[in-house]
């Protein structure tokens, strides 16, 4: 009997996995640990609802489909042959995971060697950097996201995408690498800074995790 239970729970475990293939990923740092740039509340709401949310209507979306057995990139890359839901769903899904990735609580991080000279080139430095991504993220009209990416050529460029679109998926205009993604959803600020989106775009460059934005141009330079 209890062989049987066992065998029954197994059977059942396995039978949920393939039912919620993808999964809210762990943060690596405290809900409050990116104030005052960001604050708890907005970070456990973003997180814990609609991330959540998010995962939960992709997987829901592709439930008994091909797309199940997928990584969320191949997802994204071949995006033009799925749904209107698995497109905002797995955008988001994939968005909200990369961006948890390149915030931290930990100061002073810094570009590599690699990435600041590209920045230097391309921007004149850091603060020419912030002025055109943060001047692409308020000119992004509505919802959506702003982004640093590496293009086919090796070089930085600034892009804006609406709602949960991102540059690796298959139909936006120019495709790239991301290594900065700025949510500029409302969600993503609203109960801190109100209308001032311009506020929240200047102070989340404190909270940038330059370790891990380098890590992502070195491996796409590469
Ligand atoms: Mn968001």
């Amino acid at each position: 009997m209890r062989k049987k239970i066992t065998s029954l729970l197994v059977v059942l475990t396995f039978a949920l996995c393939l039912h919620a293939q993808f999964k809210l990923p762990e943060l690596s740092y405290a809900y409050n640990a990116l104030e005052p740039s960001i604050d708890a509340k907005t970070m456990e709401i973003h997180h814990s609802k609609h991330h959540n949310a998010y995962i939960t209507n992709l997987n829901n979306a592709i439930k008994d489909t091909d797309a199940a057995s997928l990584p969320i990139e191949t997802l994204m890359m071949n995006i033009s042959k799925y749904s209107t839901a698995v497109r905002n769903n797995g955008g988001g899904t994939y968005n909200h995971n990369f961006f948890w990735t390149i915030l931290t609580p930990v100061k002073d991080t810094k570009p590599s060697i690699g990435l600041q000279k590209a920045i230097d080139t391309q921007f004149g430095g850091i603060v020419g950097l912030k002025k055109e991504l943060n001047d692409a993220a308020m000119k992004q009209f509505g919802s959506g996201w702003a982004w640093l990416c590496v293009g086919e050529d090796g070089k930085l460029f600034i892009s804006s995408t609406p709602n949960q679109d991102n540059p690796i998926m298959d139909i936006v205009a120019k495709k790239g690498k991301p290594i900065i993604g700025i949510d500029v959803w409302e969600h993503a600020y609203y109960l801190n800074y109100q209308n001032k989106r311009a506020d929240y775009l200047n102070n989340i460059w404190s909270v940038l995790n330059w370790n891990e934005i380098s890590r992502l141009y070195d491996l796409a330079v590469k």
